[in-house]
């Protein structure tokens, strides 16, 4: 959707709707111009220090002192579906913390995972070193229910790529805190059910939100669980995998390879042991990118239900921290 067929404000009265934007690492200019495009008549300006306090935000990882300064927020809309920076910080009391909610994030996370998924089970790096070398020759076909992958999470793009992944006819179990039934995908939830999900499982895929209880879910004593020569493919955040634990599984065998997109400090510094392990492939956090239009549209969308008091799909349980 483009920025004019989210122009509603004619239907509700946003005229004294302040927002503010306040997002590290992002190009304020053009999400300005879009967010003004869709609702001309709000104010809506970058944060600078000193500013009048907002009614909405649109924020990416902002500082405290952003926070600190924000005393009518009614809405905090983040710009990613992981709210883990922002959990971290101390948000106004009765302000809310709104999620993206796809906005086009899934399909490209399942694009993200069934490509490494394949690329492993189909051997391409193989087939892709022996031809550089000119050589031209088959490997035996792997038997595909000896590769049942494991999707921890299963919300909004762990329920998509597990659905994308049974398409492949690939066996999948899902893990997940409440008991979910999808498709064909063999449902495991809670802590009594994890053991007998890794047990089950030769390629781990991540998407779990970072919270207290998921920090480190990956580390020796899990991963020495999933079926011997297990994979690895973490989409969520770096802190739910042990470095060191990930490179002694592959180094000692039990693990044959892991393709991880997001690490505990990014950019990934020159001298981590990643860059050189030749069982790793990586990426720099871009298996599912924030597009900018379907973002803005989804936010304007909400801001104008909020206005209305209608209800709106994202909202963080601050109990649970996702
Ligand atoms: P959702 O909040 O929609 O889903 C989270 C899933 O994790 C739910 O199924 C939930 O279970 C499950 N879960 C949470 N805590 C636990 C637990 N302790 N034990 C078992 N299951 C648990 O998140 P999304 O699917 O939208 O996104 C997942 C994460 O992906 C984000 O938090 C973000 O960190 C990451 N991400 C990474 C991107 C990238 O480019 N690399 C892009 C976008 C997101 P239940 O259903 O029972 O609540
Ligand atoms: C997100 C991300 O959480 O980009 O959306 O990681």
């Amino acid at each position: 959707p483009g920025h004019r067929s989210c122009r509603v404000d004619q239907v509700v009265n946003l005229m004294s709707v302040n927002i503010t934007f306040c997002c590290a690492d992002t190009q304020s200019e053009s999400w300005l111009t879009g967010l003004r495009a869709a609702l001309p008549q709000a104010s809506i300006e970058s944060w600078v220090p000193g500013a009048k306090p907002a009614d909405y935000a649109v924020v990416w990882a902002p500082p405290q002192s952003f926070l600190d300064e924000q005393t009518q927020l009614k809405a905090v809309f983040n710009i990613g579906a992981g709210v883990d920076a922002l959990m971290k910080l101390r948000l106004p009391i009765h302000t809310k913390v709104v999620r993206l909610d796809d906005a086009g994030m899934s399909v490209q996370m399942a694009e993200y995972v069934c490509h490494a998924v394949i690329r492993h089970f189909r051997e391409f790096d193989g087939y892709a070193a022996d031809m550089a070398q000119g050589i031209w020759s088959f490997r035996k076909p792997r038997i595909r229910s000896d590769f049942p992958v494991g999707v921890m999470g299963l919300g909004v793009l762990g329920e998509r790529v597990a659905k994308a992944l049974a398409s492949f006819d690939f066996p999948v179990n899902g893990w997940s805190r409440s008991v979910k039934a999808i498709g064909t995908v063999r449902g495991f939830s809670g802590e009594a059910q994890f053991d007998e999900f890794l047990a089950a499982t030769r390629i781990l895929v991540c998407l779990l939100p970072l919270t207290p209880d998921t920090r480190n879910i990956m580390r020796l004593e899990t991963l020495g669980k999933l079926l011997p020569g297990g994979y690895v493919i973490n989409v969520a955040r770096g802190a739910h995998l042990v470095d060191e634990d990930l490179v002694h599984l592959l180094d000692g065998g039990h693990l044959s390879g892991a393709t991880l997109d997001v690490f505990r400090t990014e950019p990934l510094p020159s001298e981590h042991p990643f860059w050189r392990h030749p069982k790793i492939t990586m990426t720099p956090h871009t298996s599912a990118r924030t597009l900018r239009d379907e973002s803005i549209a989804q936010i304007v969308g909400k801001i104008v239900a909020m206005e209305r008091g209608e209800p709106v799909a994202g909202i963080v349980d601050p109990v649970r921290g996702y």
